[in-house]
């Protein structure tokens, strides 16, 4: 039986309350309180722009080689608060810092989107060459594309961040894409959260989209192919000289 209850509140009592939510003291209890996940937030954020750099001067030296910029786009994001609770949630990790930050490695993600499928390996093979970049796993979503055939190279990995008193290693997630596999994922993501679809149409979309995937390979391949033969023609015609 549902409990019933007479209790309300008079004006004055509502009064007191919310004007004790507002006072000084109970905000500065929930600025304390929310320091630590603040702080935590902000060394993401500065990965991210470690990272983010680090592709950066990789882009300028490359395109000084062969003379085009083998990076199209970098593209960073950090998960929000309520993405990250969730998902700690659903693995059912003790919500606490120190199990966010042990358990959950894309807080911070930086997302590299190349022409080329060669250089996507060439710069995630550089990039985990420098000193500083320590690599915890690596997913290669290319070789072997997720069955709904989403294709990505994922590497999960830790940069130093350099503070006021300390440096931090701070776990990222770098995305590695093609400008069509860019395109296919952002699609895909988009119907994904699409309510008002019947599961029928679900059904024939995600078909659609797997056979989506297999042709944008196949452009990714063929396109890789063309660029090959124009590099080697361009380079015969040098040696000739
Ligand atoms: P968002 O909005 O990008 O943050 P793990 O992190 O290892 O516990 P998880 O999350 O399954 O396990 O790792 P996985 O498979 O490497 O995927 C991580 C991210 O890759 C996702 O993050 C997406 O960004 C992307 N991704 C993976 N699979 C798919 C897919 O099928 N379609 C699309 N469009 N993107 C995918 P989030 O947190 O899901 O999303």
């Amino acid at each position: 039986m549902p409990i019933q209850s007479n209790f309300q509140l008079t004006p004055i009592q509502r009064e007191r309350i919310k004007s004790s939510l507002l006072s000084d003291e109970f905000l500065d209890l929930a600025k304390e309180k929310t320091l630590p996940i603040e702080t935590l937030m902000t060394y993401y954020r500065c990965v991210i722009m470690e990272i983010e750099t680090k592709f950066c001067v990789l882009n300028e030296e490359l395109s000084l080689e062969d003379d085009r910029n083998p990076i199209e786009t970098i593209k960073t994001r950090l998960k929000s608060w309520d993405s990250v609770i969730k998902k700690m949630r659903d693995k059912q990790l003790p919500m606490t810092l120190s199990s966010l930050e042990e358990n959950i490695c894309d807080v911070a993600g930086i997302r590299v989107i190349c022409s080329f499928q060669e250089d996507i390996y060439r710069l995630a093979e550089i990039f985990l060459r420098q000193d500083d970049v320590k690599l915890i796993r690596r997913k290669d979503y290319i070789k072997n594309p997720k069955p709904n055939g989403y294709r990505s190279l994922h590497l999960i990995v830790e940069v130093p961040i350099f503070l006021k008193n300390q440096t931090r290693y701070m776990k990222a997630e770098v995305q590695f894409r093609t400008i069509a596999m860019d395109f296919w994922a952002s699609l895909e993501h988009k119907l994904r959260y699409k309510k008002n679809i019947s599961e029928a149409d679900a059904e024939l979309l995600a078909g659609e989209l797997l056979l989506c995937s297999e042709m944008s390979a196949e452009l990714d391949n063929r396109m890789q192919t063309v660029k090959n033969r124009i590099s080697n023609a361009e380079n015969k015609s040098s040696a000739s000289e």
